[in-house]
């Protein structure tokens, strides 16, 4: 089957994400009438080989956080270029972007541009079919995923002592998306209740998990084990398990981790997770070490491999190049995919597809800045890979993603759940 289809018309505006940052809205449309929009991500604790977001630098404006270059760049040359021939493909379209950018890593043209042009392309493609079906690779079963709630926010989220950036509950262990959805809801409720109780302050961080004063990930733990079970649920696999982003290129300096006061060697921080994972239901592990830090991911990797998730955020960048190099040196047993890393949805899905061929397993991720995009819910679900993370069971823009998922469980009886 070959068609072609046309773009009569593409556009971008400056808008606000969660944290009062400037960001692109992408609007598009099909010839054959069909329209999309699309609401593009920024990180805080972006590794150093993302894709570039261009912004402005004009500190008279947003704090110089402002986005009319790449604006300008989908309003002008973006535009001009899908305007000008028939298509056959996304795939084709985000290579025409990335030829035309000419840069490595999206620098000219920017990231930020180039992303929301590819995901409003990928959403209009869709029409009238579900938006995850579209985006299905050939060969792959859709599946609902387990919702990876970030409950306690620290490091660059959150204006507090803990040097960990996320703790997340996971309800591996719910029958179903919507009583998983539940179960993150509930412990939340019942972690706002603990902290309370115990003095702590209860306001937000950046993904919409409580920012206590704590300065232990240890005593972090302690208190999310008693929170599910406060609500009602048994922590661990059949039940709801926790997942960490230490987010450690974040406090690795001067070839030292600096953790609650201490300053670790690779090997004592590979010992102190391999304590957590003893002690508390942790089963998966992201950015453990620094994007920097390759001889230590090794040696984390043949520790805690075997038996603990241990996924690859700031250091693979969603780069399939990279990723193929951390499989070749057995670094990581797991990729964070971030459309916005890599900067096309075309990429993005290769770097899946290199997941999956490898036998690396995959939790999609928003960013810190958010808005209320909902696209990776559906791509999550397209690819099959079982695993999101999206903030908080709270907050417009973390929840849109999540109540997404309950649309699509709403419509479709997909199985849920961890992939394999
Ligand atoms: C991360 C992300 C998302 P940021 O480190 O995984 O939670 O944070 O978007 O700030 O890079
Ligand atoms: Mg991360």
């Amino acid at each position: 089957m070959t068609s072609t289809f046309t773009i009569t018309a593409l556009s971008a505006l400056e808008i606000l994400d969660s944290r009062g940052n400037p960001t692109l809205q992408v609007s598009l449309t099909l010839g054959d009438g069909t329209h999309a929009v699309a609401g593009v991500p920024s990180g805080a604790s972006t590794g150093t080989r993302e894709a570039v977001e261009l912004r402005d630098h004009d500190p008279a404006r947003f704090g110089g956080k402002g986005v009319t270059g790449a604006v300008g760049n989908v309003n002008g040359e973006l535009a001009e270029l899908l305007r000008s021939r028939p298509w056959a493909s996304l795939a084709e379209v985000d290579q025409a972007m990335i030829d035309a950018d000419g840069t490595p890593n999206k620098a000219r043209l920017g990231a930020n541009a180039i992303v929301g042009v590819s995901i409003a392309v990928a959403r209009a493609l869709a029409g009238s079919r579900p938006l995850y079906e579209s985006l299905a690779p050939a060969g792959v079963a859709p599946r609902l995923p387990v919702p990876h709630f970030n409950v306690l926010n620290g490091g660059v989220h959150a204006p507090n002592s803990l040097d960990f950036q996320e703790f997340m509950i996971a309800p591996i262990g719910a029958p179903s998306l919507p009583e998983a959805v539940r179960a993150g809801a509930d412990v939340y409720r019942a972690l706002r209740s603990l902290l309370k109780a115990r003095g702590f302050a209860t306001g937000l961080g950046d993904e919409g998990g409580f920012a206590p004063d704590i300065t232990a990930p240890e005593d972090v733990l302690a208190l999310i084990v008693t929170a599910i079970t406060d609500a009602g649920y048994t922590p661990g696999p059949t039940g709801v398990a926790i997942a960490l982003d230490p987010a450690a290129s974040e406090f690795y300096r001067d070839g030292r981790y600096h953790v609650a006061g201490e300053a670790l060697s690779s090997d004592d921080m590979i010992e102190r997770y391999a304590a957590m994972v003893a002690a508390y239901p942790v089963w998966s592990v992201e950015d453990g070490l620094a994007e920097g830090d390759w001889d230590g991911w090794e040696r984390l990797t043949a520790r805690l491999g075997g038996t603990t998730q241990l996924v690859g955020d700031d250091i693979f960048v969603t780069d399939p190049a990279i990723i193929a190099e951390a499989i070749e040196r057995k670094v990581a047993n797991s990729a964070l995919i971030k459309l916005n890393q890599i900067g096309t949805v075309t990429q993005t899905l290769a770097a899946m597809a290199l997941c999956r061929r490898s036998g690396y397993t995959q939790m999609v991720s928003h960013r810190s800045g958010e808005t209320p995009d909902s696209f990776i819910a559906d791509l999550t679900v397209a690819a099959g890979c079982g695993q999101l993370k999206s903030g908080a069971p709270a907050r417009g823009e973390r929840v849109a993603k999540y109540n997404r998922l309950l649309e699509i469980a709403a419509t479709t009886p997909l199985p849920y759940g961890l992939a394999g």
